[in-house]
């Protein structure tokens, strides 16, 4: 773990608090699947969205935080799936957090018009999203931050500067790099989010290797810790009074959906 800001909450770390938050973390079950925003269900819970680019191993890092095979769907053909799905975290009697699993951005052979639409929806879910409480990011270790993630951080850039929203840099593959190699990433990713770190934001970053397992408790430690901690944060004033994001075919009836 790498805090941006030591005197902000942190995970709470030991072996109990990671068990814990892997028990927790496995209880991630499929909650409902929407093809724009909204399609999104109105929830009070906390929502926290991974996000990052194609082929990062999002899927891979979602089902492996989850502890099961196929939560979240690892594609073979990146960029096909353009849905958010949502699934439902804690007890089944009363789910406690939501991960919202956004589409992944920068397939090359994805056609201009659907990048300017994957750009407008997730402009509109980071910026406007009232339940967004943390967002993770997936970023390949060996390329670190690229132009379009760090595009993707504008989005939701004011909202971490205030402190709405957490941000969590997952640096995956970590398997691939060697000590020095990590060491460096580590520090270079540190350098260029530390120029979006005010007094009020929340940010880490984390190696991970869902080969090797490597930063998977931790990575479950900081989301429950954040999820337990960040409620009164997640709604802010400013945040509640906002409108929700623009419908996108011009209908503004949700269909009905079943409970998480
Ligand atoms: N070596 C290694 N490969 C990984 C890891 N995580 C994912 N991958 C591979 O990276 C590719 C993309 O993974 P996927 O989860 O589908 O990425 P997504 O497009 O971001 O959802 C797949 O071939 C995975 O097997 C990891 O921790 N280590
Ligand atoms: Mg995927």
């Amino acid at each position: 773990m790498s805090p941006m800001n030591e005197n902000r909450s942190t995970a709470s770390g030991g072996a109990d608090a990671t068990k814990q938050a892997l028990a927790w973390s496995h209880t991630a079950r499929f909650y409902t699947t929407a093809a724009q925003l909204n399609q999104l269900p109105a929830h009070d819970l906390a929502e926290i969205a991974f996000v990052g680019r194609s082929n990062a191993g999002k899927s891979t890092a979602i089902n492996t935080l989850a502890q099961r095979r196929q939560l979240a769907f690892a594609s073979k053909t990146p960029g096909r799936t353009q849905h958010i799905n949502l699934f439902s975290v804690g007890p089944k009697d009363a789910p406690d957090a939501i991960w919202a699993d956004l589409p992944g951005y920068g397939y090359a052979a994805v056609t201009r018009s659907a990048k300017l639409r994957w750009q407008q929806v997730m402009a509109d879910y980071l910026a406007v999203r009232r339940n967004l409480a943390v967002v993770v990011q997936m970023v390949d270790s060996r390329h670190g931050l690229t132009d379009l993630d760090k595009q993707l951080l504008s989005f939701v850039a004011p909202r971490v500067a205030n402190g709405a929203v957490k941000l969590l840099v997952i640096l995956t593959k970590a398997d691939k790099l060697n000590r020095k190699e990590s060491d460096q990433i580590l520090r270079q990713t540190q350098d260029q989010l530390a120029e979006m770190a005010t007094d009020e934001s929340d940010i880490q970053i984390a190696l991970f290797s869902a080969l090797k397992k490597q930063g998977v408790g931790e990575v479950a430690d900081i989301l429950r810790t954040w999820t337990q901690n960040c409620r009164p944060l997640a709604f802010p004033d400013e945040i509640l009074n906002q409108p929700e994001a623009e419908d996108l075919d011009g209908s503004d009836e949700a269909p009905p959906l079943p409970a998480p």
